[in-house]
């Protein structure tokens, strides 16, 4: 029997790295599609792929062209498409609010289109995200709550989802959406505010910094760990019929216990360290969400297991490794 082939945007990103890996050892064949720049430069442009540029396709298409898109997607043919692809820094946004628009929505309804005339019977995966919550009037959110972004990020992930649900109820395509809350790894981008702090800890601990500036330390997120969330998305289009399915812990923690525990790590006293800074606030910004993922657990058996306090050291020894200092005896 032929491999079955999956087709992922954002191939190069925290989620696509982990999400081709976990599809190779399934024996898939994976394409991903990527940036043309990225394929000039792949060492610095690809770093998260570089043991994977031998087993995977990649294929060099924009997703702000529609030719682009379409060519694509009728050269590979997917039996299954991940879209992760998107602008996703939420504080990005007011810099360039357009471009995180047009780009987020064009994309996906590009794909949905090229794969419904194409290849209608491929199953599709919606990246969505718990910040088309916003400021959301029930908590924890489920995939009943209401949506109210507080993001042109959010903005546009609902318009991709009610795309998602339209090509699903109007042309019968097995096309999914997770709504993922936030989730993290040694792999996550350094704009982040985890690896900001795991990376900040590192240059600290090698002497290349002698303090850490953050925003607000009393924001609350629920914080999960990035490749166990691509497994859910995996299981999603397994299922007999698609569906959309709320990702996530459950549990809230703030940036501050974030902090601690990852200068814990190291032996430090974050409060020796941490300064906080206006530049890094964010004004009206989404309420502290918290996933409810009964329905993912009941449906798709996936539930989250690596504990926050494990994640989290994980990310600062990998730092630490990458900086070349390893964590004192007495942290470890
Ligand atoms: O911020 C606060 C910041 O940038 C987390 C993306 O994957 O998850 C992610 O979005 C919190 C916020 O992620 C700093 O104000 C404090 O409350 O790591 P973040 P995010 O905005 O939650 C969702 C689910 C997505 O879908 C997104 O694509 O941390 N914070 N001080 C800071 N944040 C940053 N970046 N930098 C700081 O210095």
């Amino acid at each position: 029997m032929s491999k079955k082939r999956a087709l992922i945007t954002g191939v190069n990103g925290q989620d696509g790295s982990y999400l081709a890996e976990e599809l190779l050892a399934k024996d898939y064949e994976v394409f991903g599609l990527v940036r043309r720049v990225g394929l000039e430069a792949p060492e610095h442009r690809l770093e998260r792929l570089l043991p994977l540029l031998d087993r995977i396709h990649l294929q060099p298409a924009s997703l702000e062209s529609y030719a682009g898109i379409f060519n694509a997607v009728a050269k590979i043919r997917p039996d299954e498409c991940y879209h992760l692809a998107a602008a996703s820094f939420v504080s990005y946004e007011f810099d360039d609010e357009f471009s995180t628009l047009t780009t987020n929505i064009n994309g996906t309804h590009y794909l949905l289109a090229s794969l419904k005339d194409l290849v209608p019977q491929c199953r599709f995966y919606f990246a969505g995200t718990s910040e088309m919550f916003g400021s959301a009037a029930e908590m924890p959110q489920n995939e009943q709550t209401r949506f109210r972004p507080r993001s042109i990020y959010g903005i546009s992930k609902v318009a991709g989802f009610e795309l998602v649900r339209n090509y699903r109820e109007r042309y019968g395509m097995h096309a999914s959406s997770g709504i993922l809350f936030n989730h993290e790894s040694p792999r996550r981008g350094h704009e982040f505010v985890t690896r900001k702090i795991t990376s900040g800890v590192a240059r600290i601990l090698a002497e290349q910094a002698t303090e850490l500036r953050l925003g607000n330390l009393d924001a609350e997120r629920d914080w999960g760990f990035a490749k166990e969330y691509v497994d859910a998305m995996w299981r999603m289009l397994q299922q007999p019929v698609p569906d959309d399915y709320v990702i996530a812990t459950g549990k809230l923690n703030s940036v501050r216990d974030f902090v601690r525990i990852a200068f814990q790590c190291a032996g430090l006293d974050w409060e020796k360290y941490v300064v906080t800074d206006p530049n890094f606030f964010r004004s009206g910004e989404s309420v502290a969400l918290c996933g409810d993922a009964a329905k993912a657990r009941n449906v798709l058996g996936w539930e989250p297991k690596k504990q926050f306090e494990e994640m989290i050291r994980e990310m600062v020894e990998t730092d630490c490794l990458a900086m070349g200092v390893t964590l004192p005896a007495a942290a470890r």
